[in-house]
């Protein structure tokens, strides 16, 4: 238990007995899912006692997932940060003392002005994820601060930056097909992702689809609860996506089912893709992933003949050295197989760029100043020299928890040398190495846009309680900050809600309309747009770029090509770490929760001498975690799983799967390579 020498905040508020009449909110859920659900919450005494889904939003549908009905335990729990504190013990220890926050406000001022003025701003690195995952959270004030104070620079490459670099080279992350058009769909390929855990609203839509006779394909190394349910499944080797892709595409162009008319008039490249396919013959593929070569043929063969055929792009098979690669052969298929142009056709990608609204009034451009890819933080805190990074701040992420080399991490964490900050709404595994810890307000006590990235949805979410205890929004502390250094000019914006009047304005006006009346908007092209008929590629000549030859010289290999798997004969397993159904990456991690598994499928387990439920160490050259085995024929052999998320309690030795994993990066844009850890299990002589 962390001892701030503070209060406990009240607890889990439907423990009390409460009178008094109730109200019931409306707003949107910001958390970084997919789905972005309209949210009912009721109030009672200016507190949280219930929080369910709406039908505002009518992907919501009136549910949402046991994560956010939950969500007033984190809102009201004992983790919660309260006040601005200061550390009192050892980096670590959790010992902090309350301040004000104009006292922590100036300490930290003041040491982003010695810094800067000793070191240079490179020495002072913000650090920052999705957070609450808005537009209000992320990238207003902080990104001012930052750029007029000439910090490093972030590269934010945690995720979706492999999925991000492919769908932007081929397509120029055109909208795609969104969760109300899969039921048009004959056949469905979910490839590397897991709806039953992120992004549960999909679930109806794809029973609908399989109602009305389509074909489900599951590309996923687990047996994830929809694979049990199709018709193929493809156990892939984590990491082998890119060969299977790839054989699907030999299959189209050597069978004549290439759609050479629209090769011709829509792409740039399709020779340069099909010469790389070429090598790779659905045996020599299925060899190289593990599977079955008559299923991959199956799937090539549905593929080729199905219309409306939608492809499901998710983020799992992304994290690893083919991550790029997989993605742009992935996401190709639909162009080699004249998949668009009719609902429910074509592919299914983020839809977090739809929206169209950037970010213009940030006038200030980004300074020349040294980049670090935040997946190599460790990297960064141990080993950069000109300068040593001297101060960090880190907000909207956990990387004790959520970050490559969780043990470098920790190390550099620990530098006494170093001067942390961490804002966040609870005492996060990062925020127990803080000097000075903030506190934020979650996405009930603000207000936010919340955009769907799987459906196009974009709400309004509002404050449905007062901030608790001392916290406040982001852009009021950056806004703070930013005057405390006298970098912001008269008329600029300085808070919350200067900043989301400005984003209000900087929207295409139809929308700002929309959302400041109360009503739900939608895009010129409408929320459901059919691809090659209401959206096109936003390249330069609208056209798909399946081959750049910039791309293909920056990736290591080279584009589809396939890296081999790092495994060796001491390290044989692939340990997997998709979401969880109990968090949000580490988000909510802080709330009990049954025993960590390790799941291992039986062969592996009895080569091993292991049985379910053994007390085991799963280790490599970077750490070891303890925790307990399940095992199950649910994973494929070879392959190993451990929720992502895990907060460092979680286990028994404060290590998580992220411990275990190399900070070297994906082929296309510096992506973190969370599923290339290679390990060995074994069992652990009880204690
Ligand atoms: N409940 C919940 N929902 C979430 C999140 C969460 O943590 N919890 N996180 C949110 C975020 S930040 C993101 S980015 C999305 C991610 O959502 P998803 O796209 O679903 O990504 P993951 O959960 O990483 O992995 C999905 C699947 O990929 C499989 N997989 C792992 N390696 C490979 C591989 O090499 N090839 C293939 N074909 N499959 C592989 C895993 O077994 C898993 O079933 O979900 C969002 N939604
Ligand atoms: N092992 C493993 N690890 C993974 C992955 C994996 O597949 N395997 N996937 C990765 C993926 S996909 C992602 S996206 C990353 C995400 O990793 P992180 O970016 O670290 O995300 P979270 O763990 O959700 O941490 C977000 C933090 O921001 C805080 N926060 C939320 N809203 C606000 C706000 O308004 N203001 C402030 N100041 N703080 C706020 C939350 O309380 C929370 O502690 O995790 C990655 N980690
Ligand atoms: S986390 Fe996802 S499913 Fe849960 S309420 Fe938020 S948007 Fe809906
Ligand atoms: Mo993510």
């Amino acid at each position: 238990m962390v001892s701030f020498g503070m209060a406990s905040p009240a607890k889990n508020a439907r423990e009390q007995t409460a009178t008094g009449p109730t109200t019931v909110v409306d707003t949107a859920c910001t958390l970084d899912c997919p789905d972005a659900c309209s949210l009912a919450v009721t109030i009672q005494n200016r507190k949280i006692i219930k929080i369910d889904g709406s039908t505002a939003n009518p992907v919501t549908d009136g549910y949402i997932c046991a994560k956010v009905r939950k969500f007033d335990q984190r809102v009201y729990g004992d983790d919660r940060l309260l006040y601005p504190a200061v550390r009192k013990g050892r980096k670590g220890e959790g010992k902090f003392k309350r301040v004000p926050w104009e006292e922590a406000l100036e300490l930290i001022a003041e040491r982003f002005r010695r810094a800067k003025n000793d070191h240079g701003g490179a020495s002072i690195l913000p650090y920052s994820y999705g957070g609450s995952n808005g537009f209000l959270t992320q990238d207003n004030l902080d990104a001012q601060l930052w750029r007029r104070l000439g910090t490093s620079r972030l590269e934010r490459t945690v995720c979706a930056a492999p999925t991000g670099a492919a769908n932007m080279a081929l397509y120029g992350k055109m909208p795609s097909v969104t969760y109300q058009d899969y039921p048009e769909a004959k056949l469905i390929i979910l490839w590397g992702v897991n709806p039953s855990a992120s992004g549960i609203h999909l679930i109806p839509y794809v029973r609908e689809a399989q109602k009305r006779g389509a074909k489900l394909v599951v590309v996923d190394p687990r047996t994830t609860p929809l694979a049990r349910s199709a018709d193929v499944h493809l156990a892939v080797k984590a990491g082998t996506d890119v060969a299977v892709a790839l054989a699907i595409h030999r299959h189209l162009f050597t069978t004549g089912h290439a759609d050479e008319a629209f090769l011709r008039d829509h792409t740039h490249g399709a020779d340069r893709l099909r010469e790389r396919a070429d090598a790779w013959t659905i045996a020599r593929a299925a060899d190289v992933a593990g599977i079955d070569a008559a299923a991959l043929e199956r799937v090539a063969e549905l593929y080729a003949t199905s219309s409306p055929a939608l492809v499901r792009c998710g983020w799992g098979h992304e994290r690893n050295r083919n991550g790029g690669n997989s993605a742009m052969a992935i996401m190709a298929l639909p162009a080699v197989g004249g998949k668009f142009g009719v609902r429910g056709g074509g592919y299914s990608m983020s839809n977090s760029a739809s929206w169209g609204i950037d970010r213009t009034w940030i006038a200030t451009a980004e300074p020349g100043t040294r980049a670090v890819n935040m997946n190599q933080l460790g990297r960064a805190l141990t080993e950069y020299t000109d300068p040593p990074v001297n101060v960090l701040f880190v907000y909207n992420a956990n990387p004790a928890a959520t970050v490559p080399d969780q043990h470098r991490i920790l190390r550099g964490l620990d530098r006494e040398d170093l001067f942390t900050v961490v804002f966040d709404q609870v005492m996060t595994d990062t925020a127990l190495y803080a000097d000075v810890v903030l506190p934020a307000t979650t996405f009930l006590e603000g207000y936010d846009f919340a955009k769907g990235y799987g459906s196009i949805s974009l709400d309004l979410a509002k404050p449905v309680i007062d901030a608790v205890g001392e916290s406040r929004p982001n852009a009021d502390v950056f806004g703070d900050l930013c005057t405390r250094l006298g970098l912001l000019g008269e008329h600029e914006p300085t808070g919350e809600l200067d900043v989301m009047l400005k984003i209000l304005d900087e929207m295409p006006r139809h929308i700002g309309v929309d959302l400041r009346d109360g009503i739900r908007p939608t895009p010129t092209y409408g929320s459901t747009p059919v691809q090659f008929v209401d959206v096109f590629p936003n390249t330069s000549d609208r056209k798909v770029q399946l081959f750049s030859d910039a791309l293909d010289a920056s990736a290591p290999m080279g584009l589809y090509r396939y890296q081999p798997d790092p495994a060796t004969d001491r390290y044989p397993l692939a340990l997997i770490s998709p979401s969880s159904d109990r968090t949000i990456s580490s988000t909510l991690g802080e709330l009990p929760r049954p025993d960590v598994q390790l799941l291992m499928h039986p062969d592996d387990a009895a080569a091993r001498g292991l049985e379910d439920g053994d007390l085991i160490r799963i280790f490599n050259d970077l750490g070891e975690v303890h925790c307990k085995i399940d095992v199950t024929p649910e994973v494929r052999p070879g392959v190993v799983s451990l929720p992502k998320g895990l907060w460092r309690r979680s286990t028994r030795n404060n290590a998580t799967g992220t411990a275990l994993v190399p900070d070297t990066l994906t082929d296309l844009g510096g992506g973190a390579c969370f599923n290339d850890a290679r390990v060995q299990v074994a069992s652990l002589p009880s204690a």
